[in-house]
């Protein structure tokens, strides 16, 4: 494995010689590594072997990539005092031209300089880092709303659109192919129960009352990078960055940040949403939006978390029921434990979500 991998960085144009590659991150998607140089004052790398079957289109999700970074970038290298290297991904080109290779067995193959000293949590414990994370994704966000030219992929179509993801989920209930579903009526009932409510943003957008503009689409909290000081560094896992509703962004990553149990915490007892950790975080991302959302993009900050949380939810438990084909698992009930704790996390922010409403209204 080492030598393979050896071989795939050397098809990169990366500076440093190969010294050590460790498996690295807790990424549900990619297989990620972490590759040494031997020089103490070159780049270090991350390795990524893509997942091709989650991502249909690699050259499509790579030119994505290009144009975003590339735009972040030349906008960091006009403010004073910013680290392009910290603060931006940097993909490293193949020495065919592409920003990817592809390995004798058909898999995609990509390389990022790794971000140094960076500070990336699964779980946030004050409500300074949420604080700082808000930050870090309103101004990504705020960074990529004049990028020129035609609109980015559709890197995986209707990511969050939960009509679809609904329809999905009714198909597989229906082919029921590994036959789980007899032993899933409360998860299932709670799905349908919330079905219609969870419509009102792709309304909204229907209706012309907000706006489909650039979203990351997978702001989890591991994918925004604090520094040693924990103060905003860089978002990363650009994958999912294509049109979509700011909602998507804010929700994602309070359903990580502000829940003070794990993803998929087994205890439901010890899963909650701490409110203090949802206004840090929404006191961080309007710190930087205030300016560029409209009003109704504004009201609906506080349900955004509870569309997201669900949609998740619906996704692992969808997974489940199919057998677990999409998401890395690490025993057979992974998913539905994630389900659960989604689950259980949704229901702790319908319980709290006037003071949420209230945060908002306060902090707009
Ligand atoms: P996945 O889609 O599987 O989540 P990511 O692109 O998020 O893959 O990468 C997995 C993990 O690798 C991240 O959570 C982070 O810890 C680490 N990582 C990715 N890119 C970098 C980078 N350029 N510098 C430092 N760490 C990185
Ligand atoms: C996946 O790639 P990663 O682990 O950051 C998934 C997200 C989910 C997340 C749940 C492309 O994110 O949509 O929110 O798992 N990414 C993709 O943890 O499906
Ligand atoms: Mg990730």
């Amino acid at each position: 494995m080492r030598d393979d991998l050896e071989r795939i960085y050397s098809l990169f144009l990366a500076d440093g010689s190969f010294s050590d590659v460790t498996l690295f991150g807790s990424g549900h998607i990619h297989e990620t590594f972490y590759v040494k140089t031997f020089e103490n004052e070159k780049d270090d790398y991350i390795l990524q072997k893509l997942n091709n079957k989650v991502f249909k289109n690699i050259p499509e999700l790579q030119d994505n990539i290009e144009r975003v970074t590339l735009h972040i970038r030349s906008k960091l290298l006009s403010i004073p005092g910013s680290d392009v290297k910290r603060e931006c991904l940097n993909l490293v080109m193949a020495k065919s031209g592409k920003s990817w290779i592809i390995d004798q067995e058909g898999n995609f193959w990509r390389m990022f300089i790794y971000i140094p000293d960076h500070r990336s949590y699964d779980l946030v414990d004050s409500p300074r880092k949420a604080y700082e994370g808000g930050k870090a994704v309103g101004r990504f966000q705020a960074l990529l709303a004049d990028l020129p030219g035609k609109p980015l992929h559709e890197t995986i179509p209707n990511f969050h659109n939960v009509v679809k993801r609904l329809e999905n989920f009714n198909n597989s209930i229906s082919k029921d192919s590994v036959r789980r579903v007899s032993g899933l009526k409360h998860e299932i009932n709670f799905v349908l129960y919330r079905a219609s409510e969870m419509k009102v943003i792709l309304n909204l957008g229907k209706e012309g009352r907000i706006p489909l503009t650039i979203t990351h689409n997978d702001t989890k909290f591991n994918n925004i990078l604090l520094d040693k000081k924990d103060r905003a560094l860089c978002i990363i896992d650009l994958d999912t960055v294509m049109p979509g509703y700011v909602h998507y962004d804010f929700g994602d990553a309070i359903r990580t940040a502000a829940n003070v149990a794990a993803e998929d915490e087994q205890d439901l007892e010890k899963v909650k949403m701490d409110i203090n950790l949802f206004k840090a975080y929404a006191e961080g991302y309007l710190s930087e939006t205030r300016g560029i959302l409209n009003e109704t993009e504004k009201d609906y900050l506080a349900f955004a978390p509870r569309l997201i949380t669900y949609i998740m939810g619906l996704r692992f438990l969808t997974d489940y029921i199919d057998g677990d084909v999409y998401y890395k698992i690490h025993h057979k009930d992974h998913n539905i434990q994630r389900a659960r704790a989604q689950f259980r996390l949704l229901e702790s922010m319908e319980e709290q979500y006037p003071v949420m409403q209230k945060i908002i209204e306060s902090l707009k």
